[in-house]
């Protein structure tokens, strides 16, 4: 039986993952409070995971991302490093919105050195229903912590433990690299690239949500680009660099463009002109409003006053995530149940759009230890339907 049911789950993540391939993994929307979630971004571990579901899920701000423990094992645990000491006294668990309601029994942990862990709340049955958005807000004594971790002793709709955000309010710093209280960044961490780049100063220095470490290019005109996965509508791009004085005032020529998720090329959002920082002055950051929806986001540098080439702390962009299909597995079975290898094996499977926006046609493969070993049309599919 254990065998079995492995087996069954191999495969599952298998789709999953094929559909992922055609990039139909959505984004969601983030709570629209002023509240910041302070674990957005931040570096995340776990006991244990499943490999196709790591940590580092629980805090990309997808809902629709998520940690799962090894199979059938718990209790396990998944925390986040918060990067320093925050009073805390709130969590938002998350799992994916589309997904059948479930029992976790789960408690919430936190620790100033991430070894010494006490109870914030107690170990309890916790219900994530998506009548609910699937998510459960757990309050506790204000507290002050760097870690906080969720210990997950069953789950009644999975045999594994499974978070998709693991959310940390409070009465935390914001921090200088967090974003305008009226729209989220959707930038931080997300995949970034450059036209080109001087020394060590890489592209991923600009999203990384720290001010000391930034992006400088070799050379004009530069761009920088920044995949957010998903259409967003998007409110303005901020750009910073390092507030300290030994930064000196410069002029930098930037024009920013944008790209709709099913769009081939940009179309220029602002165009170009002159945007001034004076860091030494109080002035470290600009903000262009732009409107839209867009995946990815560039800009394109075409002189520096202070350097030879474009100069990037912070790229953010500030809006909020747009409405997307989200294809999801939800029903699988294969025959013969139990096959040898000279066995050709049908395999039926039912795809429902969770999403809020219609899905395209699309493929969907059945993997075998990363090997695509079958493949059918998918018809397009309405938001809701199978
Ligand atoms: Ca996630
Ligand atoms: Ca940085």
């Amino acid at each position: 039986m254990r065998g079995k049911h492995q087996g069954w789950r191999l495969i599952a993540g298998a789709v999953t993952a094929g559909l992922i391939a055609v990039g139909l993994l959505p984004v969601t929307a983030h709570a629209a409070a002023e509240e910041v979630n302070l674990a957005l971004g931040k570096s995340a571990k776990a006991g244990g995971a499943h490999g196709a579901y790591p940590a580092g899920n629980v805090t990309d701000g997808s809902q629709q991302s998520y940690w799962e423990g090894p199979a059938g094992a718990f209790p396990q645990w998944v925390q986040v490093d918060l990067g320093g000491d925050v009073r805390a006294d709130r969590v938002a668990l998350k799992l994916p919105t589309g997904w059948e309601a479930r029992n976790q029994t789960l408690s919430v942990q936190g620790s100033t050195d991430g070894s010494v862990f006490s109870t914030l709340a107690a170990s309890g049955s916790r219900t994530f229903d998506p009548a609910g958005a699937n998510t459960v807000s757990i309050g506790f004594t204000a507290a002050t912590v760097r870690f906080v971790r969720v210990q997950v002793s069953s789950n009644s709709g999975w045999n594994a433990a499974q978070l998709s955000e693991l959310e940390v309010y409070g009465e935390g710093d914001e921090g200088p690299g967090d974003p305008p209280t009226n729209g989220s960044n959707l930038a931080r961490n997300k995949p970034i690239e450059a036209t080109s780049t001087t020394q060590t100063y890489v592209a991923a220095n600009a999203n990384d949500d720290s001010l000391t470490s930034y992006w400088e290019s070799s050379g004009f005109p530069s761009g920088l680009t920044v995949k957010l996965g998903a259409n967003a509508d998007v409110e303005a791009v901020v750009v910073k660099l390092n507030p300290d004085q030994a930064w000196g005032p410069r002029t930098q020529a930037i024009q920013v463009l944008g790209r709709e998720q099913s769009a081939t090329g940009f179309t220029s959002l602002k165009a170009r002109a002159d945007y001034t920082f004076s860091p030494a002055a109080g002035k470290n950051t600009v903000t262009i409003p732009v409107t839209g929806r867009y995946a990815d986001i560039r800009l394109t540098f075409f002189s520096n006053s202070g350097g030879t080439g474009a100069q990037v702390a912070e790229f953010q962009v500030v809006g909020a995530a747009a409405p997307n299909p989200d294809l999801t597995v939800t029903d699988l079975t294969w025959a013969p149940s139990a096959p040898s290898e000279t066995d050709t094996v049908k395999v039926n499977t039912t795809l429902r759009n969770a999403g809020s926006a219609p899905a395209a046609a699309t493929t969907v493969n059945v993997s075998l230890e990363g090997a695509v070993a079958g493949s059918a049309p998918v018809a397009a599919l309405a938001a809701g339907a199978s």
